[in-house]
């Protein structure tokens, strides 16, 4: 596949899952509007028509609770290829939507869909309103999940942190009880070979933690207490830092000085709290477990998103692209989701171990901030080989590059038309 029959399929992909509204990551496996995949697709569907992608976000924020969260799912429309639907997370939304949320890649979309615009025809007052709810949202996460003001939020549900059976969660998920919960069938492994997702384990976890919520009627102000489950990681929290900081710029920008400090403010404390996340002798930032007190000993990319909030000479950025450069050594087609020399990594299996683009996104935005743009665009080009090899599937073997999980899959598309259009990517593939 050459660069314009990428680009070609890409498209392709975003018309094929596009709803009108919204677009669904890909039929039959997740058919609904899913939360940081709406956000990621809107950069890519930018380029095919700005309003479209300002309109993908749009319907997303228009399904916020009243208390700020932005749900993780918005069922639009019944189908019951997917499980848990609506009727197990019975949150009473008018639009049904799941209960629990997801990384807030939203702040720093927003940034980049207002930059790209011709700045004679700006959508500034839809931008506006959008950096309003977005901010919203954030409040939200500092109120509710990180009730004692510590500076990092915890998730709830690994289903939160968008990396849904990394093997981050694997201490704290054994915690969680499992008396007691209803009888369930999956559904995703009627889609996709069960090698390549979840165990059974996971799942009645999965389910224990959401049965668990929804006993508390999914009021915010009771269930981060109450969770089994409350791990502070350090990948989420550099997202929403990172988002936090695009937000308090744009509001600059739009004449909102008081909002732009205070965000700027909050991040700042935040990333002060976030560096008591780094792992020495892992050399790299690891999860902490809210519920015990204790870290995490795993090494995997969520403790190198840090990245996208250390400004260039920062002590731990030569230790986290170290680690980077290594990973991409001995696994070729992206960045492995867990260190490939740990003893859980399965280079199959969702995120124990297969590249994901969306995430090798955020790091190249992040090395690109931190001035290592060689390693950025090694990963680009690591990432446009996927492509090349396997097109745009969910998530790739880090070692061979074969596609696994769903097919046509909207943001890996979405990811193919941002790194097409980054300098030099052209130059890359065929060097
Ligand atoms: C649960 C849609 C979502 C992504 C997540 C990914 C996967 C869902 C699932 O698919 O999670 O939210 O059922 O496995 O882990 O990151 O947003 O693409």
């Amino acid at each position: 596949m050459n660069t314009e029959d990428m680009l070609q399929e890409a498209e392709r992909i975003l018309r094929l899952n596009d709803k009108g509204h919204y677009t669904v990551p890909t039929h039959g496996l997740y058919p609904f509007q899913w939360n940081w995949d709406s956000c990621l697709t809107a950069l890519g569907q930018f380029r095919l028509s700005p309003d479209r992608a300002w309109t993908e976000v749009e319907t997303l924020m228009a399904h916020q609770w009243p208390d700020g969260m932005v749900p993780h799912i918005v069922f639009h429309e019944r189908d019951e290829g997917y499980f848990p639907g609506p009727d197990v997370w019975q949150t009473g939304r008018p639009t049904p939507t799941s209960g629990i949320t997801q990384p807030p890649v939203l702040g720093m979309v927003l940034e980049q869909l207002f930059l790209r615009e011709n700045p004679d025809h700006r959508s500034e007052s839809r931008c506006r309103s959008l950096v309003q709810a977005a901010a919203r949202w954030h409040d939200w996460f500092y109120r509710c999940r990180d009730p004692q003001g510590t500076g990092v939020v915890a998730l709830l549900h690994p289903w939160e942190s968008g990396r849904d059976n990394s093997c981050d969660w694997d201490d704290a998920l054994a915690q969680v009880p499992t008396e007691g919960i209803s009888p369930y069938q999956r559904k995703d492994i009627t889609h996709v070979d069960a090698s390549q997702r979840p165990t059974a384990f996971e799942y009645d976890r999965y389910v224990a933690l959401l049965e668990c919520f929804r006993a508390l009627k999914w009021d915010n102000t009771r269930l981060h207490d109450a969770s089994p489950f409350q791990v502070v990681d350090p990948g989420f929290n550099a997202i929403l830092i990172h988002s936090e900081l695009a937000l308090s710029r744009l509001a600059e920008r739009l004449g909102d000085k008081a909002l732009a400090h205070r965000l700027s403010e909050r991040a700042a404390r935040s990333i002060e709290a976030m560096d008591t996340l780094w792992h020495a002798d892992l050399k790299q930032y690891a999860c902490l477990n809210r519920r015990t007190g204790q870290r995490v000993n795993s090494a995997s990319v969520g403790g190198l998103l840090p990245l996208l909030v250390l400004p260039q000479g920062h002590e731990h950025v030569a230790d986290l692209s170290g680690r980077l450069a290594d990973w991409l050594d001995k696994a070729p087609f992206g960045v492995c989701s867990m260190d490939p020399l740990d003893k859980r990594f399965d280079g199959k299996r969702y995120w124990r171990g297969p590249s994901w683009l969306i995430v090798n996104f955020l790091l190249i935005t992040g090395l690109r901030q931190c001035g290592q743009t060689e390693l950025a665009h090694r990963v680009v080009q690591a990432s446009l080989q996927c492509i090349q090899k396997s097109g745009c599937s969910e998530y790739y073997h880090p070692m061979t590059g074969e596609a696994l999980g769903g097919g046509t899959f909207t943001w890996t598309a979405a990811m193919v038309i941002e790194f097409l259009s980054m300098d030099d990517s052209q130059a890359l593939l065929s060097a």
